[in-house]
């Protein structure tokens, strides 16, 4: 579990970036609706558990900047029996406190009232402020049919002194830096996303279907420790695995085939993302051999090209032209220009408490960055897609793979499917 401390060390860092005479909101949200009375599972917003390390519906944080000095607040959800009947027990100021490391914490009724004091400039003893910082995510959902967007909208008819910025950019730049124990929480997930992926191979036979081996996934990281999935999984045979985001894993897993998999476990939040390919009679064949030998070494290579300085664009032209050559040597294309056709997606993004992180790809990377490294060649008339996926750490002299230890050598993958029961 992330320390409290470092939540605190976190808002601190977001205090030194944002002007002076400023005030910061960061809300939670609410669930969105799904259908009629249903709402789709609730997530409190990124941005605002990064800095609060609370996931509770509805809690809003304030986040004062007055010459230099730091006051802050947390708004959450009074204790309501009726509610706590239906729904379950909500956290307690004290809880929240303690989790968060805020001192006020308060009740939801009275956010606005002081919101008001703070950028209204009624009460002197409140300090005086121009600018106001919000997350202007369009999906970011704050109230029955609100958004931030329309929130800051009126705010700015309503407060004509405040100049209304987008706090987004400054969290990004933020979260893109894993802190030390950020890189363990990560560490974490990539290992119970192991279990599952060495459950599945032991497990694989032709003639199961695809939602057996996806449920699987899911059940084994689920009985381990609760953990949930970082996306949902991408399990598809044969010639499913040439569509990149395969969605309904009804089809049958053919004796010959490859399976591929695209999964990920959640720890504390932050969402591993990886891709292995097994054979699903427990032997490539060689013309599958072929492929994933040219995927494999495309990945390794990107891993020796990651290191601070570089951009995930620059990573994406040698990939391409790594395929290429891959492909063009194998006999698998005639022109380089063919790759398009057969490797049609970006090598890599940055990966954090979501799977595809906020995050500008244009940037050089960093040491402290995590990134995916995923390359993949797909021929729909070969029946054949494959996709290899870790996930890099950027260090202060390269990279280093936090996935390391999940097997992809084919001699290892054939190896391990001997013992399948
Ligand atoms: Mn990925």
């Amino acid at each position: 579990m992330i320390k409290t401390k470092e939540f605190t060390e976190r808002r601190n860092k977001l205090f030194k970036e944002i002007e002076d005479n400023s005030v910061v909101v960061m809300y939670a949200g609410v669930a969105k609706k799904y259908s009629e009375d249903e709402t789709l599972p609730y997530t409190a917003n990124r941005n605002f558990y990064y800095l609060t390390n609370i996931e509770q519906e509805g809690s809003i944080y304030l986040l004062a900047k007055c010459d230099g000095i730091l006051k802050e607040f947390l708004f959450i959800s009074e204790y309501n029996e009726v509610n706590e009947k239906w729904t379950g027990k909500r956290l307690t100021s004290d809880e929240a406190s303690k989790l968060s490391g805020i001192e006020n914490v308060l009740g939801l009724d009275i956010f606005s009232a002081k919101l008001d004091m703070f950028i209204s400039g009624k009460d002197k003893t409140y300090g005086f402020y121009t600018h106001l910082y919000l997350d202007l995510d369009s999906e970011l959902k704050i109230g029955d049919d609100l958004y931030t967007v329309q929130l800051a909208n009126s705010l700015s008819l309503n407060y004509t002194n405040i100049e209304i910025r987008n706090v987004y950019p400054i969290l990004m730049k933020l979260r893109m830096v894993k802190s030390p124990q950020e890189i363990e929480e990560f560490k974490e997930a990539i290992s119970k996303t192991n279990i599952g992926l060495k459950k599945i191979m032991m497990s694989l036979k032709p003639g199961m279907f695809e939602y057996q081996i996806s449920s699987l996934f899911y059940y084994t990281i689920q009985s381990y420790d609760y953990s949930t999935l970082s996306f949902p999984t991408i399990c598809a045979s044969g010639v499913h695995a040439t569509v990149l985001h395969y969605p309904t894993p009804v089809g049958r897993i053919n004796d010959g085939e490859c399976l591929q998999l695209d999964l990920g476990s959640k720890n504390n939040g932050y969402c591993a993302d990886i891709s292995r390919v097994y054979p699903v009679n427990g032997k490539f064949t060689e013309l599958q051999k072929k492929i994933y030998n040219i995927v494999l070494g495309c990945n390794k290579a990107v891993i020796t090209w990651i290191k601070p300085g570089v951009t995930i664009k620059e990573l994406q032209e040698k990939t391409i032209d790594f395929l290429a050559n891959g492909c063009l040597n194998a006999g698998l294309i005639k022109n380089k220009e063919d790759i398009k056709n057969y490797y049609f997606h970006n090598i890599s993004h940055h990966i954090g408490l979501d799977t595809h992180d906020i995050s500008r790809r244009d940037l050089p990377l960093v040491a402290g960055n995590i990134i995916s490294d995923e390359p993949g060649l797909y021929f729909k008339e070969l029946g054949i897609g494959i996709r290899i996926e870790d996930d890099i750490l950027v260090t202060e002299e390269g990279s280093y793979n936090l996935s390391g230890n999940i097997i992809k050598e084919i001699s290892d993958i054939e190896k391990a499917m001997l013992f399948r029961k």
